[in-house]
């Protein structure tokens, strides 16, 4: 993998339009965890069972006690070496686009800002009837209520079964399209349409290099697949 790194390394070096998708995994250092890994389960039960509308619609209450527990987690985490080595590389290469389909903010806290949050924010919430939208980091009631008309409020992020915003998944295909080099960095590759993103750039003439503890269904189609720890692994390719 040594000669990987290295052919990597000066890769990203002499690149200008660099695309990179995250996922949980580059949160997993700052210990988030992750979605299906062994410390996904929270009461027994899936994230993907309650990050749906259909979830929420049967059990308000459950699915807020689900997001309330994830931001009092997060509110104590912080960027980790995987978060600062793209944001250096944004430093370096200042056309960079940072796709992350996580929603914990660690990015932007890191210091990187030519990001695309592709599920939405855990940090924001909007409301269930009405254009109602906030941004708030404070612990929040079991069942949140909108300030401007008094319906239940949601958290901000794209559940299954949920459409991405279109612009926000225009933009990453546009970006993963036209991209020199193209990344993706802790994501199992399960969840569509971000996991396609990979095969899209390479079928558009992107170098694809995948970042990963485990493999994934996209590591057979990248050029380079480096297995092992984001943030030990970007130390290598990002000085
Ligand atoms: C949509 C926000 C269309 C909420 C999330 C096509 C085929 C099959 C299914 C579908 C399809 N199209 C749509 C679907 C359904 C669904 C889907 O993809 N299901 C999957 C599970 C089969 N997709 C959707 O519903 C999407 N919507 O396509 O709409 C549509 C069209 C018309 C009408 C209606 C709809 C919406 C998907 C968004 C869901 N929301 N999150 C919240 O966070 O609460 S997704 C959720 O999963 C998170 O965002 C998470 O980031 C994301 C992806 O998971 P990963 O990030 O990859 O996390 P995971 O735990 O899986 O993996 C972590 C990896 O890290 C592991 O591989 C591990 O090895 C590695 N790792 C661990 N530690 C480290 C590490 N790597 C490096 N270093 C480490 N230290
Ligand atoms: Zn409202």
């Amino acid at each position: 993998m040594i000669a990987s790194i290295q052919t990597v390394k000066a890769l990203l070096d002499g690149a200008d339009r660099i695309a990179v998708l995250t996922g949980a995994g580059v949160s997993a250092e700052s210990g988030v965890p992750t979605f299906r890994g062994a410390d996904g389960l929270w009461k027994d039960l899936r994230a993907e069972d309650l990050a749906h509308p259909e979830a929420f619609s049967r059990d308000p209450r459950l699915v807020w006690e689900f997001y309330n527990w994830r931001r009092s987690l997060l509110a104590d985490c912080k960027p980790n070496r995987a978060h600062h080595a793209l944001a250096a590389l944004e430093a370096h290469a200042p056309s960079m686009l940072l796709m992350t389909q996580n929603v914990d903010g660690l990015h932007h806290a890191a210091g990187s800002s030519n990001v695309i949050e592709m599920h939405g924010s855990i940090w924001r919430v909007k409301c269930t009837h009405c254009s109602y939208t906030a941004e708030d980091h404070s612990p929040l009631p079991e069942l949140p209520r909108c300030n401007s008309c008094g319906e239940m409020l949601r958290p901000d992020v794209v559940w299954f079964g949920e459409q991405l915003e279109p612009g926000i998944l225009h933009s990453c295909v546009e970006s993963a399209a036209h991209a020199d080099i193209f990344m993706t960095i802790g994501t199992s590759g399960l969840v569509q349409p971000a996991a396609s993103l990979a095969d899209l750039a390479k079928r558009h003439g992107a170098v694809t290099v995948e970042i990963n503890l485990d493999p994934t269904p996209n590591s057979g189609l990248v050029d380079f697949s480096l297995q092992g720890k984001a943030g030990e692994i970007l130390d290598k390719l990002i000085p």
